[in-house]
């Protein structure tokens, strides 16, 4: 049998209230749950993958570089052409700064898993969106590092770094958990069922930035084949979860 990959997604400073920029409602209420996923005397993963949204200043997604409204939408052609509508941010996630570091109560629950554990940045390029982590570049660093120069992240999915690196280690499933359920969360899962992994998004571990929007990208993921576990608060969601990790 295949083995999995514990994903979590774009837990940073920024994503959290009270304080960060970008704040999820509730986005904290998924941390002890993650937490707990990541307490080794419990659980098992064969791989760890922690993503993080991962800007330049000026970030095509920044409402101030267009002048334009927060959370406003706006026609933009990306950096590698694609005509697009981008949902405006304030500035977020920017690169060497605390408010992309993953938060601390996370970090200090990463020990236990170090050997089997990368780090996936995403969206670090000036003129490209990049919601999934599908879309981004792997690291071992959990430290800010310059992001690389060349590649902008135009593979087709199979072939994305974050693909690859799951099938080099045997993972043909994936549990996945963290913010924004209706964007990142949203984006990684989707590519990841159409890179042929077997998903289950865990839904008391993960947050919206539009929570009206949650139960739409629910029956989205199920529509494209991903599962999703304990919605409307079912309990037993962890039995769930470990009889698709066996
Ligand atoms: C995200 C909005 C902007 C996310 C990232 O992590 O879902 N949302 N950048
Ligand atoms: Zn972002």
């Amino acid at each position: 049998m295949g083995k999995t990959a514990l994903v979590i997604v774009d837990c940073q400073n920024d994503f959290m209230p009270p304080d960060g920029a970008l704040a999820v409602p509730n986005g904290d209420e998924v941390l002890p749950v993650i937490r707990g996923m990541l307490d080794r005397s419990k659980w098992d993963w064969d791989v760890v993958v922690a993503t993080q949204d991962y800007h330049p200043p000026r970030h095509i997604s920044f409402a101030s570089r267009h002048g334009k409204p927060v959370l406003s939408d706006l026609e933009l052609t990306d950096g590698r052409g694609r005509h697009y509508t981008q949902t405006l941010w304030p500035d977020h996630c920017i690169q060497g700064t605390k408010a992309t570091e993953i938060v601390k109560e996370l970090r200090d629950a990463f020990g236990p898993w170090k050997e089997r554990m990368k780090i996936a940045r995403k969206a670090w390029h000036p003129d490209i969106e990049q919601y999934s982590a599908f879309e981004g570049y792997i690291t071992d660093a959990t430290d800010p590092s310059e992001p690389p120069s060349e590649d902008i992240g135009a593979k087709p999915i199979e072939e994305s770094e974050m693909a690859l690196y799951l099938k080099s280690q045997g993972v043909d499933k994936l549990v996945i958990v963290g913010v924004a359920t209706d964007f990142c969360v949203c984006h990684t899962n989707l590519d990841g069922l159409a890179a042929k992994f077997n998903t289950v998004l865990v839904a008391p571990a993960v947050r919206a930035v539009f929570a009206d929007r949650e139960n739409g990208v629910f029956e989205q993921i199920e529509q494209q084949g991903g599962t999703v576990i304990g919605r409307e608060g079912a309990s037993g969601w962890e039995a769930d979860v470990r009889a698709f990790a066996r």
